[in-house]
């Protein structure tokens, strides 16, 4: 027989206040969660529309069963699934952005929460600032009904002040360095070429608070579907599996202050998240797109697998020691050290199976902020990043589209059929090393100079013994 479809239970429900634009797994398994936790502490209407900004299938998944489903927490010893009910309605804004707008612009809502990955800001990763020339931008600028996240913000704004009503805080989930002022930059300059008084208006009364945000969240397949209706016995058609380990650092920067009470729920409120941010995006993102690209290509799938290999280990553990712990400086109250060693656990947990394929996706909008920004400062010290190098040079085999065995890749990411031409264009590998070095949306001039002696190394030594082979080298093991 099978099971019974998950629903909502009756019981009462908070009003809305809060909007999630790109509602995907991590927000669902993160942010979601904190904010039932501070509704169930202290009250208050925090009820959450999720905003899937093109595709329905969020959408459909959820509303057939009154918007509940399933978190499972996937420790080293054991799962346990709770039932979120914090989602009130989910809308699709590519059928019905007037209904989003609508919906954004009413002054129930207080805070607009997103996660729309790295290319959903439609900036340039290497500078932060807005790219005009991105199509969904021309199209935003040109048309009242938009298509892209900050086109979203900025038309929503528009009507708030119009009607009189108060701007909603702007609370980006995504991982980008200092993340709340490349979102509140994009808004400003999208609102000034659309109209220079809204722009004013949003730079005075507007809020965009920076955060930190961490959880090991893979995506859900179909696997896990049937695992998680075995579990809870009943049919979830999305559910979300995650990591124990949350975080989450807020700066606490709010329009009128107006916000769930996030710290009964363990989020931490703090005055300056940029410590927090340079921390988490370079030890654990860094990290991860590290053993993503390296590990891919030495045939590993997921990144416990990855770490389970002895070569792998050593170099993730050389990397946080000698590579990104000296370049950094840790936020107050933190051990770095202690840090790294609670991410190796977390990495080697045999029960996330987060896939190398998934977190290599993008890669042209997260080496940026995740790994050159450790480069050129150990450059500065004139301290060697083997190990970061070879990360970089793995990323360039990667997007060449063919991995060790002569197999295709299916490369994602929205530079790729650009940086596979690059590749293509040559078989010489310092020629394309230094063709991949000069697309600047990824790399700074000046820092592409400086990185191409020992980049062109790291990827000549790729070519030559492997993924693997190289680690093997490198660490010694
Ligand atoms: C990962 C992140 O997919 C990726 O690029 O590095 O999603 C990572 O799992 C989260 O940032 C952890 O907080």
């Amino acid at each position: 027989m099978p099971a019974e479809r998950l629903s909502r239970s009756t019981a009462p429900r908070p009003g809305v206040g809060i909007v999630h634009l790109g509602l995907g797994a991590f927000f669902r398994a993160h942010g979601a969660i904190y904010v039932t936790e501070a509704m169930a502490a202290s009250g208050g209407d925090w009820g959450i529309v999720g905003v899937s900004l093109k595709s329905p299938t969020m959408r459909d998944a959820l509303k057939p069963q009154g918007c509940a489903y399933t978190a499972v927490e996937l420790g080293p010893s054991g799962e346990t699934a709770q039932t979120i009910e914090v989602i009130e309605d989910v809308l699709v804004a590519r059928e019905d952005p007037e209904a989003v707008l609508d919906l954004m612009a009413d002054p129930r809502i207080r805070i607009v929460t997103l996660t729309v990955t790295e290319k959903g800001y439609c900036h340039e990763p290497a500078t932060g600032a807005l790219n005009l020339a991105h199509p969904d931008i021309v199209h935003d600028i040109a048309e009242p009904l938009p298509v892209s996240a900050p086109g979203f913000l900025v038309r929503a704004l528009q009507r708030r002040k119009k009607a009189g009503h108060r701007p909603f805080t702007v609370l980006t989930c995504d991982n980008l360095p200092e993340n709340g002022r490349v979102v509140r930059g994009v808004v400003l300059a999208l609102a000034r070429a659309i109209d220079p008084g809204l722009a004013d208006w949003i730079e005075r009364e507007g809020r965009f608070p920076s955060t930190m945000v961490d959880r090991i969240v893979p995506a859900t397949t179909d696997a896990d579907i049937a695992r998680v209706e075995q579990l809870t016995g009943r049919h979830d058609a999305l559910p979300v599996l995650h990591e124990p380990f949350r975080q989450w650092v807020v700066e606490d920067n709010f329009v009128d202050g107006a916000r769930p009470d996030l710290a009964a729920a363990g989020v931490e409120l703090v005055e300056d998240v940029t410590p927090f941010e340079h921390m988490k995006l370079r030890m654990l993102n860094g990290t991860h797109s590290s053993l993503a690209y390296l590990g891919y290509l030495a045939g590993h799938e997921t990144i416990s697998e990855t770490v389970a290999d002895p070569a792998f280990a050593a170099y993730v553990k050389g990397l946080w020691r000698d590579e990104i712990i000296p370049a950094l400086e840790a936020p107050p109250g933190v051990d770095l050290a202690a840090y790294a060693d609670a991410l190796f656990k977390r990495y080697a947990n045999p029960a996330i199976r987060h896939r190398t394929w998934q977190i290599a996706m993008d890669g042209s909008q997260k080496l940026p902020q995740r790994i050159l920004g450790t480069l050129a400062t150990n450059l500065d010290a004139g301290r060697p990043s083997p190990g970061l190098c070879l990360a970089v040079a793995a990323w360039m085999r990667y997007v060449g589209g063919t991995d060790e065995k002569g197999e295709p890749i299916d490369v994602r990411d929205p530079l790729a059929a650009r940086l596979k031409a690059l590749c293509d264009a040559t078989d010489d590998p310092d020629t394309r090393v230094r063709s991949l070095l000069a697309v600047e949306d990824v790399f700074p001039p000046a820092l592409a100079d400086r990185l191409a002696g020992p980049i062109i190394a790291a990827y000549r030594k790729l070519r030559a013994v492997g993924a693997r082979g190289a680690l093997l080298e490198l660490t010694g093991v």
